[in-house]
């Protein structure tokens, strides 16, 4: 059964489907959740920053835009709730909204819940299962062994979302200076014996609206001509207008995030700077406005607000994660020494398997059985017949196995038993290695396909692959 960190008590258990309710709480998680986080690791992320600064308006506003993307992209990207807590939440606050009321302050909770998303379709993936914990700002206002009481998901979380609103900052009347909530997080973070080396922290300026004529006109201009600010409440003919480029709208970020780094440097924020590098952290900036104007008490503006750049903190954690899965290994080991092998890859099951596989972000590289160095590098796409490669072909995993990674995760094809598969049946290889054969072998394997031409599609039997592997 896989290992997954419990979203609600941020303890590792075991879950499966047929079995969702955590030993340690004794919440039940969402079966949905379960079945995405097996296939892909959840990505845990944290609100911090003082009170009032927008963060959870930010998240309204940021989850009814991610809803509508689903209007403008191709292949279609889609926000899921996965739990009750996450809709109940979720309508509230757009209720409150829409009757024109002030969201209440996030109150410190010992039992705090997330936020579980799933979101379809970023960068190749199918799933990308999200722990989203918008935490309370008087946790990063008032005593800083707070931080690792009423917020232990910190420890899970590599990306860190720091939201800062300057205008705030300024009118602030109770000494804070602008790097206080990321010390309090720092602090929080030596309490929970959790390293900062790596994780990547998103500093999100908020209510850009209130900013006015003092921030400079490229980042004026790259928040007024956000081509999706009134994304809810597009007509179809503007959607068409306006389809949505990942790469694209990623490039313009990254160049803004440069720009406004120098701003933040300009606001008396050098010591974030300074901080993040310190600690080895990964600095990224974005700007938004969650409701695009200003509020004074009662809001009476809020139904048709102008959002602008609000997707850009959840793209720079899926795009950021998608990234780093890049280097995650995938290695496909033909049987060439097999008799049958010929026919059975003639449709080119493995050059179709490397096909189904690029799109998730994975380097695949091809062995034949018998040789340890590749015949196709990673991301070279395995082309033509399988020979085997020495004269008396031994059907030998072990020799290639044994240079790969802790991480390598192996398909093999096969027509015959592997001679020293029954060597790894107690290995970890058991867990990482998926044979595709064509009939029943004698060896005991955890993860066999026997597979019939017509009745099995390679898309359907890579989305198994990747679902039957554990997490790293
Ligand atoms: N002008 C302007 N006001 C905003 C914006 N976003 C939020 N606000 C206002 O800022 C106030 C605080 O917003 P919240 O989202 O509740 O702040 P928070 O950071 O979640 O606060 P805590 O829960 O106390 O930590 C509310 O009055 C919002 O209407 C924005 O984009 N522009
Ligand atoms: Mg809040």
């Amino acid at each position: 059964m896989p290992i997954l960190v419990c979203p609600y008590c941020v303890t590792r258990q075991e879950f499966s489907v047929s079995n969702i309710t955590c030993d340690q709480c004794g919440e039940s998680v969402p079966k949905s959740f379960i079945e995405a986080a097996m296939v892909r690791d959840p990505i845990w992320l944290v609100t911090i920053g003082s009170r009032q600064v927008g963060k959870t308006t930010f998240i309204d506003s940021m989850v009814s835009t991610m809803k509508a993307m689903v209007k403008v992209s191709n292949p279609r990207i889609r926000l899921k709730m996965l739990d009750t807590h996450t809709m109940k939440t979720m309508q509230e606050i757009q209720k409150r909204t829409l009757e024109g009321k002030i969201q209440p302050p996030t109150k410190k909770e010992q039992k705090f819940r997330p936020l579980l998303f799933d979101v379809t379709n970023i960068a190749g993936y199918d799933n990308n299962p999200i722990v989203l914990y918008d935490y309370a700002g008087e946790i990063f206002d008032e005593n800083p062994d707070d931080v690792a009481q009423y917020a232990p998901a910190l420890r899970e979380a590599n990306t860190v979302w720091l939201f800062i609103s300057i205008s705030d900052v300024r009118e602030n009347t109770t000494g804070q200076s602008i790097e206080w909530a990321l010390e309090y997080y720092i602090r929080g973070m030596e309490q929970l014996d959790a390293p900062l080396i790596g994780r990547d922290l998103l500093v999100i300026f908020t209510k850009a609206d209130r900013l006015g004529d003092e921030i400079d006109d490229t980042i004026l201009d790259y928040l007024l001509d956000d081509d999706y600010k009134q994304l809810a409440k597009m007509s179809l003919e503007d959607t068409e207008k306006y389809p949505f480029d990942l790469d694209s709208y990623f490039k313009k970020m990254e160049s803004i995030s440069k720009q406004l780094e120098d701003y933040l440097y300009q606001n008396d924020g050098y010591e974030i700077i300074e901080l993040a590098a310190e600690h080895n952290m990964n600095l990224k900036l974005a700007i938004n406005s969650a409701i695009g104007a200003d509020t004074v008490g009662h809001i009476t503006t809020h139904a048709n607000p102008d959002r602008m750049r609000v997707i850009d903190p959840l793209l720079y954690a899926l795009k950021g994660v998608a990234t780093k899965h890049e280097q995650r290994e995938v290695v496909l080991i033909i049987d060439s020494s097999s008799e049958g092998i010929r026919e059975f890859l003639s449709t080119n099951l493995h050059s179709q398997a490397f096909d189904a596989l690029k799109p998730r972000n994975v380097a695949t590289t091809t062995y034949y059985i018998g040789n340890k160095t590749p015949e196709f590098t990673a991301g070279q796409r395995p082309e033509g017949e399988p020979l085997p490669t020495n004269k008396v072909p031994l059907s030998l995993i072990g020799p290639i196995l044994d240079g790969l990674s802790e991480d390598a995760r192996v398909i093999v094809f096969t027509c015959h038993d592997l001679m020293d598969l029954s060597d790894f049946r107690y290995s970890s290889w058991d867990q990482r290695l998926f044979l595709i054969t064509t009939r029943e072998l004698p060896t005991e394997w955890s993860h066999v396909l026997i597979y019939v031409p017509n009745a099995h599609s390679i898309d359907a039997i890579i989305e198994e692959f990747f679902r039957l592997m554990p997490n790293r």
